[in-house]
């Protein structure tokens, strides 16, 4: 067991359950910034069973007071920083809460450690999304970036800020350019679990349709158990340094659409509707990863197939359709 300290933003959102969960496992003490939200946002801790695990600390990361109490409360040997507004298609109409969230609070972070805590290693959420409109068929960590949304270009600010900060100060800082990674723990508005979840109410009877947007889209989806493992593992090497993780396959919206059908046994053509409310203003068409220097250098690998995690992701909604439904019969 470690008895290590570590610090976690974002810990109510898909990935940080994940990653408390794997750190709670290894013996870590696992604290978690928590924002101050009007409805309760702790669902997918409990839905792990680790919510009465996690030690919370109010704070925001557009408060850099927050963050500076925080890193001297959690005395963390890890600082993870998952904290962003993710959506994409929300970055459009709030640019700049994203521009501030999910880039220049990166450096409150950094400083926060920079100036009270420097032997703190530090990892950064970097995304694929910084490749946008792709310069190399297979992204790697040499590709040049082109982001393509206002969450793209902030989201760049943060993975350079990071690399700063390793050069300048001599952080360890890590900055892991995740592609998108998925599971029964996503948020709705994004297209595979919008999928999963449609596909659940539309065999349970409760919908009749499926509506999406650009279904030629080309994503390389992963599972968030097995990405969250890259991100401790980064930590956990003598020099930092800035990693793609990915799985290699790309497949578009439509085919992982038809997989979530097919699961229960539906046709996908019977129920999907293309509706344009759903397109962007600037599109990334195609991502597809090269996870080779993680593989030689972390000795890391994804463990799930994109049918295995489609498959997981509704039989997950499927159960918590059912049990609504029921929920609605009885009350
Ligand atoms: P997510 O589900 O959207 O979770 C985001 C988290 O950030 C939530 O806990 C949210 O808290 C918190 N947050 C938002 N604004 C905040 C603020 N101002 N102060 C403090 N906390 C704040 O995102 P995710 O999928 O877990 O992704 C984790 C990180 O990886 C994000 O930085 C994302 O941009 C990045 N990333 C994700 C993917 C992917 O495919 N999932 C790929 C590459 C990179 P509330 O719950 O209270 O709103
Ligand atoms: O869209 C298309 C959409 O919203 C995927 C975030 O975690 O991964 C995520 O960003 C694709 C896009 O994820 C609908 O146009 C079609 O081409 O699931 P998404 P994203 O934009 O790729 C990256 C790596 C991150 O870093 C982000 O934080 O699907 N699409 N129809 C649709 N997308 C949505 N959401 N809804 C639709 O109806």
């Amino acid at each position: 067991m470690s008895g290590k300290s570590a610090l976690i933003t974002g810990i109510t959102g898909q990935d940080g359950p994940y990653l408390a969960k794997l750190l709670l496992d290894k013996g870590y003490r696992v604290h978690g910034l928590i924002a101050r939200r009007a409805s309760d946002n702790q669902w997918r801790l409990r839905e792990l069973g680790i919510a009465g695990e996690i030690k919370f600390i109010d704070g925001d990361l557009t408060d850099a007071s927050s963050l500076i109490r925080a890193v001297n409360l959690a005395k963390p040997d890890e600082f993870y920083n998952l904290a962003a507004q993710s959506f994409v298609a929300a970055s459009w109409d709030q640019p700049l809460l994203t521009a501030t969230v999910n880039g220049l609070a990166v450096t409150h972070c950094l400083e926060a450690l920079r100036q009270f805590s420097p032997h703190t290693r530090f990892y950064q959420a970097s995304t694929s999304e910084m490749f946008g409109l792709i310069q190399a068929e297979r992204q790697d960590e040499k590709t040049p970036f082109y982001p393509r949304s206002p969450y793209g270009v902030a989201k760049l600010y943060g993975h350079w800020i990071t690399v700063n900060y390793r050069e300048s100060f001599g952080l360890h800082a890590s900055s892991g350019i995740l592609f998108n990674h998925e599971s029964p723990l996503r948020g709705i508005e994004f297209v595979t679990r919008k999928v999963t979840d449609a596909v659940a109410r539309i065999k349970l009877g409760s919908q009749r349709e499926l509506r999406l947007g650009n279904i030629d889209a080309k994503r390389d989806w992963g599972f968030a158990g097995d990405y969250v493992e890259a991100m401790w593992l980064m930590l956990q090497q003598d020099q930092a340094d800035d990693y793609v993780i990915a799985t290699g396959v790309t497949t578009t919206v439509r085919d992982m659409c038809r997989i979530a059908f097919r699961h229960v046994d539906l046709e996908m053509d019977d129920y999907l509707v293309i509706d344009p409310k759903f397109f962007r203003p600037a599109e990334v068409e195609v991502l597809l990863g090269n996870p080779a220097k993680a593989r030689a250098k972390l000795g890391w690998a994804p463990k799930t197939s994109l049918e295995q995690l489609i498959g997981a992701m509704v039989d997950a909604d499927l159960r918590r359709v059912a049990a609504e439904l029921q929920a609605r019969v009885t009350a």
